[in-house]
């Protein structure tokens, strides 16, 4: 299973999710985390370890947020899903930005995440560790679905190499 990255890809006719940008909840405190936030505008369901970041905060500080100012993390087997509805027979695929957590000390953190619809694994990457910690676009494999039950997308953290690891996502769009 592979999916592609590609800078310069544009996704042709995006249907945006709520909240994809992860803009709500603005997470407080000096860590500046919002770990599994729950309501009505949050939109997603987080595992324990998957929240929101804020860009000046401890997870996204060193990676420049490339859409408003915060950040999906997925931290070791932390993960992020949503309900989507979906038209049978359509060519679809799930796009989003991506980085691997910069450290403070310079280091890159190299988690591997894995992408699906329903059980069935659409991606399954390690996001590239850039050593300016700036986003790149990932494209799932294409898929369609044979009828109109909503289906739950979701991220799912790895953490294949064991120790700390995390991702950091934004502006996930289903394109068809
Ligand atoms: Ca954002």
């Amino acid at each position: 299973m592979g999916g592609v990255i590609d800078a310069s890809a544009t996704p042709a006719s995006p249907e945006t999710p709520p909240n994809a940008s992860f803009e709500s909840p603005v997470p407080s405190g000096r860590l500046g985390l919002a770990v599994a936030p729950r309501g009505r505008a949050v939109a997603w369901r987080f595992g324990r370890s998957a929240g929101i970041a804020r860009e000046d905060g401890a997870f996204a500080r060193n990676n420049p947020t490339p859409a408003g100012s915060r950040v999906a993390f997925i931290r070791n087997r932390g993960h992020l899903r949503q309900v989507v509805s979906l038209r049978p027979g359509r060519a679809y695929a799930v796009s989003f930005l991506v980085a691997q957590r910069l450290l403070d000390d310079g280091t890159v953190d190299r988690q591997a995440l894995q992408v699906r619809i329903g059980p069935r694994l659409i991606g399954d990457f390690t996001p590239a560790s850039t050593a300016d910690g700036r986003f790149v676009r990932f494209t799932s494999d294409a898929f369609t679905v044979p009828d109109a039950r909503p289906r739950l997308l979701s991220i799912n953290g790895t953490n294949r190499k064991r120790g700390e690891d995390t991702a950091l996502v934004d502006q996930i769009v289903v394109t068809g």
